[in-house]
């Protein structure tokens, strides 16, 4: 389907997918089987300035919109989602900066950030705090000029190889939801280590680890916005986030397709090509059908937030959902189409039905996600009455 990109959303997705080619593909399976986080792969696409599309030019990024980084997210995904996790997990914690960092913040962390000179994770969820948000535990104390940070952060994109961390901390747990406020953390500030590094099923190039905070002394400056917006800087981040996790589902999904499709046209049964049976073609007709309706959308939220668009929780939502049950449905299938090959670790559709999984659960899972668009909706309509 032709989506009329500009002639520059055709050279990104161009370059991107070349670095997925050459520097990617023919290592994806090592860095599956070692747990190997891709410091080389990092640096390729920062050298490609990759790494700052989405940020601004006044700050070295090349000042460009949603749709130009999905792109490039999803051609990362369609060879190996490890690495785009990494990839969209660096722009998941430079959100609270480019969205509530003042001037100096901003200044400070983004030239580093467009450049990949320093990775970023964002720390919102820990041992009783996933779905519920508002349930963290971690406490930001003001003493003095400073803020004291105490408590552990769970299943950190990125935790351990970034150098900066947006977190959301306690300040105050009388006022709830209110009492959030988010902060910023250097790596090797004294009292920040680093706790256990997940075994996980899938995207094993990616890193996932605890974050603890121990007496962790922060200057008052690293306050992100005000006192007490600390949630609704994670809500806006992730508001912000969730549909380039869409782009990621279309990705690995279109990557799974590519796949079945030459398997197919070359795996003999019955003295012919099992692409000419109907089953085949239908299964392939169905993910790919899918995968178009999951690019549209993801598309189309995109271009309403380039443009402008204020209130993008709902559609975000959507976009994150479906996209990423397709591409759990389509991966799956893709292993199906390839039979008995397709379960093996010789062919890559084995490592993306495990990395798709993922999608369904990370930045909100998809219960989560339905729960945000059905709450909305009913909103709108009691607005309406
Ligand atoms: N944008 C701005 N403000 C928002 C918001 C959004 N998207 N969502 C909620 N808020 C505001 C609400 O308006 C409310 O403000 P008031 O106190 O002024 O009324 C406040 O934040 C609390 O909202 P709510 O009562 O809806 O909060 P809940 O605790 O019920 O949580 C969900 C809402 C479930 C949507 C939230 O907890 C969530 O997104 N959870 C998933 C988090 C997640 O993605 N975790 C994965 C790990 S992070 S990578």
């Amino acid at each position: 389907m032709d989506y009329f990109l500009t002639e520059e959303q055709l050279m990104i997705r161009d370059l991107a997918r070349q670095i997925a080619q050459e520097k990617i593909v023919p290592v994806r399976q090592e860095l599956d089987e070692h747990n190997r986080f891709p410091h080389e792969i990092i640096k390729a696409m920062a050298q490609a300035d990759l790494l700052g599309i989405y940020i601004p030019e006044e700050y070295g990024g090349l000042g460009k919109g949603s749709l130009d980084f999905y792109i490039a997210i999803e051609e990362i995904s369609k060879a190996c989602l490890g690495v785009s996790t990494t990839y969209a997990a660096n722009a998941l914690g430079s959100y609270p900066l480019l969205l509530f960092g003042s001037s100096e913040q901003k200044k400070k962390y983004l030239p580093d950030i467009a450049a990949g000179r320093k990775l970023v994770a964002f720390g919102l969820t820990e041992a009783n705090a996933g779905s519920d948000a508002s349930g963290i535990q971690t406490t930001a104390r003001l003493e003095g000029s400073e803020y004291v940070v105490n408590g552990t952060k769970q299943w950190i994109t990125n935790g351990g190889e970034a150098d900066v961390y947006t977190i959301i901390a306690i300040t105050d747990r009388a006022k709830g939801p209110r009492g959030a406020s988010a902060f910023v953390v250097e790596k090797g500030t004294p009292g920040f280590t680093f706790g256990k590094k997940e075994n996980k099923m899938g995207i094993r190039a990616s890193c996932t680890t605890e974050l603890i905070f121990n007496d962790c002394r922060i200057p008052k400056e690293n306050l992100i916005a005000k006192q007490g917006m600390g949630f609704i800087v994670a809500m806006k981040t992730l508001d912000s986030s969730r549909a380039g996790v869409g782009a990621q589902g279309v990705g690995v999904a279109q990557g799974a397709i590519d796949e079945a499709i030459k398997f197919a046209k070359q795996r003999i049964q019955f003295g012919q090509p099992v692409t000419s049976f109907q089953a085949v073609q239908h299964m392939l007709a169905d993910m790919q059908t899918m995968t178009e309706a999951a690019r549209s959308l993801v598309y189309a939220v995109a271009r309403m937030i380039d443009g402008g668009a204020k209130d993008i929780s709902r559609p975000s939502a959507m976009a994150k959902l479906f996209a990423t049950d397709t591409a759990m449905k389509v991966t799956t299938d893709a292993v199906q189409v390839m039979g008995g090959s397709g379960y093996m670790k010789e062919y890559p559709v084995e490592k993306m039905m495990r990395d798709a999984k993922i999608l369904q659960i990370y930045e909100g899972t998809n219960q989560i996600q339905r729960n945000v668009i059905g709450l909305d909706m009913i909103k709108e309509a009691t607005r309406a009455k």
